[in-house]
């Protein structure tokens, strides 16, 4: 690879890789550096949710990122991320994975990887960007309080290597990241994440700033934000926020 993957830094156990990968790139670590570790401690989802992450079973890494963009254009960089790391799994296990806007990957109406990006920035600059991936790999099973959840494993009825996922995601992640610095523009992954993206015209919740409301996914547009229709007709274009879609338990 050129820049991604150039250089990881390995943990047996560490509290979050996100948080190990931000110490880094305080410290100047380089663009495209990867913290990857057998087990987190204190995984985080967004919102201060927790992520499971026990020992030997998933994929547990962070890609630190330093590009020349704006910080309105990095959930791109985040979606971008999601795609590649579907095609990943695809490519790898021959199952159907596909995307949740914005970046949840589902397979069946389960959920088997979720991203979660920080970044440090100035109004017109950014410091850097942690874009953490966790995959569910070989997880024999789950918790109750997290029925929504699968992994590889459950869902081929068989064990897959996780670094042969990881070389495959950080290859075509590579890039990716090349051509989006190039072009500084969602465009040209717009119809591949289309086609990957399980969300679009499906009933949806939309959970933003206290408000919820059930929409229909219409389209995605080319900074990669989503345009729905609410029940009353109206169009409006989510840029942020949580968006469940109606699935086979209620909504995911
Ligand atoms: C996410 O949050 O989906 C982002 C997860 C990012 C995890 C990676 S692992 C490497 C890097 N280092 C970190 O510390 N984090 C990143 P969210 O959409 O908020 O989903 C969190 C919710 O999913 C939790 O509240 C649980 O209900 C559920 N959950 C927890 N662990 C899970 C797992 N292993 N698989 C599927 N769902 C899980």
């Amino acid at each position: 690879t050129k820049v991604i993957g150039k250089h990881i830094e390995y943990y047996d156990e560490v509290d979050s890789t996100n948080n190990e990968a931000k110490k880094l790139a305080r410290n100047g670590a380089e663009d495209g550096t990867l913290v990857i570790a057998n087990c987190q401690t204190k995984g985080k989802g967004r919102l201060g949710r927790s992520w499971l992450s026990p020992k030997d079973t998933g994929i547990w890494m962070s890609a630190i990122l330093t590009p020349n963009i704006m910080p309105s254009q990095v959930s791109c960089m985040t979606l971008i991320a999601g795609l590649d790391m579907c095609k990943a799994i695809k490519k790898i296990t021959g199952l159907n994975a596909s995307i949740k806007w914005p970046n949840d990957i589902i397979i069946g109406s389960k959920k088997v990887c979720g991203i979660l990006t920080e970044m440090s920035a100035e109004m017109q600059r950014i410091n850097y960007i942690v874009v953490g991936i966790g995959v569910n790999v070989n997880t024999a099973g789950f918790d109750k309080s997290i029925s929504h959840a699968t992994s590889l494993m459950i869902e081929g009825q068989k064990k897959y290597e996780r670094k042969m996922i990881i070389k495959e995601f950080v290859e075509k992640f590579d890039r990716s990241y090349t051509l989006y610095n190039k072009e500084c523009s969602f465009a040209p992954f717009l119809d591949i994440y289309k086609e990957n993206c399980m969300t679009l015209n499906k009933e949806v919740k939309i959970i933003t700033n206290g408000d919820e409301y059930i929409a229909y996914a219409k389209d995605i547009l080319a900074d990669g934000s989503l345009l729905v229709e609410t029940k009353t007709k109206e169009e409006k274009v989510i840029v942020a926020g949580e968006v469940s879609v109606r699935g086979i338990q209620g909504y995911i």
